[in-house]
């Protein structure tokens, strides 16, 4: 294998490069794209959030970007089903590494995200999260939508997070309460898929429940986002959780009754049209993991985001 190298995390010559490093091996960046905090040239962005200090079950999401990193070396440099394309080949895209965040001042943290955030948007990157636990997603939206005005929230997850918020709690499951009442998000092009719990409120959100996910098709459920979303710019937010705990066990507040990994990307399969402006995994929690189910699922609605994403920018 003359040609093949590995480490490609940090001896990639292009970052379009196919990366070539055996599965069990190597530097493991996401997808062993180049570490770099250099912006420049750069198209898309993958970068992690440790936080996990707003979940209000069990904690361990501040280790979801590692256990998605490392799931992510299944990929190889083939072709990525159901793409056909190697999704690097144009696409230049980055690792930009962890947030760093200080655990003894959470309330510093929303600001630093936001911040940091913004200064990736600037270059004019796609960027794509690694969770982190649900809080994450709120100074995403805001960094997002400084940019593009408020968004479409597309969330898959088994919960609303629309509990009451005093706009200073540091909680993951009232980011969308938030969300609305800052302006952030125009509710009524947003959609949840998933739900099934109950919250106090929804906002006007359209929502399309764990049983009626079992009952529609996965043409369905993208035509209804897609009718819902009505080509506006759309942030995508994806909660684990979404998925049933048999398909993604290693998650803070697992919910029976979801969906499994196939029907979920079937959906997000389709979702093509869809003017993705920003993506986020959130809510991997490693520990909870077994045989890394969960990390892999996570990482594989990572690689579809991109896919997504590499399939718009060559139908350019
Ligand atoms: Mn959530």
């Amino acid at each position: 294998m003359p040609s093949k190298t590995i480490d490609h995390a940090f001896t990639a010559r292009s970052l379009t490069s196919a990366a070539t490093d055996p599965t069990f091996a190597g530097a493991l960046s996401f997808m062993r794209r180049r570490f770099t905090k250099n912006l420049k040239g750069v198209e898309a962005v993958v970068w992690g959030i440790p936080f996990d200090a707003a979940t209000s079950n069990r904690p361990g999401a501040r280790f979801g970007p590692q256990a998605i990193r490392r799931a992510s070396a299944i990929f190889d440099n083939d072709p990525q089903y159901p793409f056909s394309r190697d999704l690097f080949a144009d696409m230049a895209m980055i690792d930009y590494g962890d947030c760093l965040l200080d655990y003894g001042n959470h309330h510093r943290t929303p600001a630093t995200i936001e911040r940091e955030a913004a200064k990736i948007l600037t270059s004019g990157a796609f960027l794509l999260t690694l969770g982190g636990d649900h809080f994450i997603t709120w100074p995403l939206l805001k960094a997002h939508a400084a940019r593009h005005g408020p968004l479409a929230l597309v969330q898959f997850d088994a919960h609303q997070d629309t509990w009451f918020d005093d706009g200073k709690r540091i909680d993951h499951g009232s980011f969308v309460a938030r969300a609305v009442r800052d302006g952030v998000i125009d509710p009524a092009r947003s959609i949840q898929v998933g739900i099934r719990t109950h919250a106090p409120e929804d906002f006007g959100i359209r929502l399309i429940y764990g049983h009626e996910v079992e009952e529609m098709t996965a043409a369905e459920i993208a035509r209804a986002i897609l009718d819902r979303t009505g080509g506006c710019p759309a942030y995508l937010t994806f909660d684990i959780d979404c998925l049933d705990p048999a398909f993604a066990p290693g998650t803070g507040t697992p919910v029976a009754g979801g969906p499994s990994s196939a029907k979920i990307l079937s959906v997000l399969g389709k979702l093509g049209p869809l003017d993705i402006r920003g993506a986020d995994v959130v809510e991997v929690a490693p520990a909870y993991d077994h045989a890394d189910i969960t990390a892999i699922a996570g990482a594989t609605v990572a690689m579809y985001m991109l896919g997504l994403r590499a399939e718009r920018r060559a139908a350019r």
